[in-house]
């Protein structure tokens, strides 16, 4: 079972993920947050950058329907979602998986690929990810553990853990997506 606090979280990664906020995840849904991270970097559509980072959004929906829609209607309900945080996090890969997920997201994160993210990078991805910009700014000096100025990958793979799966309520992972 997910805690209290573990739910919370996922619900709030629900909404996130529903970007059409119409209460289901569905490809649709990837699809508005891949026009907006490409944005975000200026891709143009037919570059191999675009097509890469296009692939990269319609494989994530492709293992998440196959993971989570288990009544096969092409729409992740937040029953499902539930169902599939939980697997996730009891699962025994799942070190192996919030690091795959963090190299992945920090990717996306570091615009310039310097291997930190800087306030502004992430105010960039919430505004992306239909967050309110202004959220960024008041998480961000939660976020950076050492207090340097920026997210590095080792502060942000503890992040991406504690987001997922912690269950102490002062935890600051539990902030990356905004107060929930
Ligand atoms: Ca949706
Ligand atoms: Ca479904
Ligand atoms: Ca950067
Ligand atoms: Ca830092």
């Amino acid at each position: 079972m997910l805690t209290e606090l573990q739910t919370k979280k996922w619900i709030r990664l629900f909404q996130v993920y529903d970007a059409n906020g119409n209460g289901v995840v569905e490809k649709e849904d990837f699809e508005a947050i891949f026009q907006n991270v490409a944005k975000a970097r200026n891709l143009t559509q037919g570059t191999p950058e675009y097509d890469r980072l296009h692939g990269k959004f319609m494989e994530d929906w492709e293992h998440l329907r196959k993971d989570a829609d288990k009544n096969n209607n092409g729409k992740v309900e937040l029953a499902e979602w539930l169902e599939h945080g939980e697997r996730r996090i009891n699962n025994s890969d799942m070190y192996q998986t919030v690091i795959d997920l963090a190299n992945q997201i920090f990717e996306l994160l570091d615009l310039n690929g310097n291997g930190v993210i800087s306030v502004e990078e992430y105010r960039t991805f919430f505004q992306s990810w239909r967050i309110p910009e202004e959220l960024a700014v008041e998480v961000f000096p939660k976020l950076d553990l050492n207090g340097d100025g920026g997210i590095t990958k080792d502060e942000f793979v503890v992040l991406v853990q504690q987001f997922h799966q912690s269950d102490d309520p002062d935890a600051p992972g539990n902030l990356f997506f905004g107060p929930y």
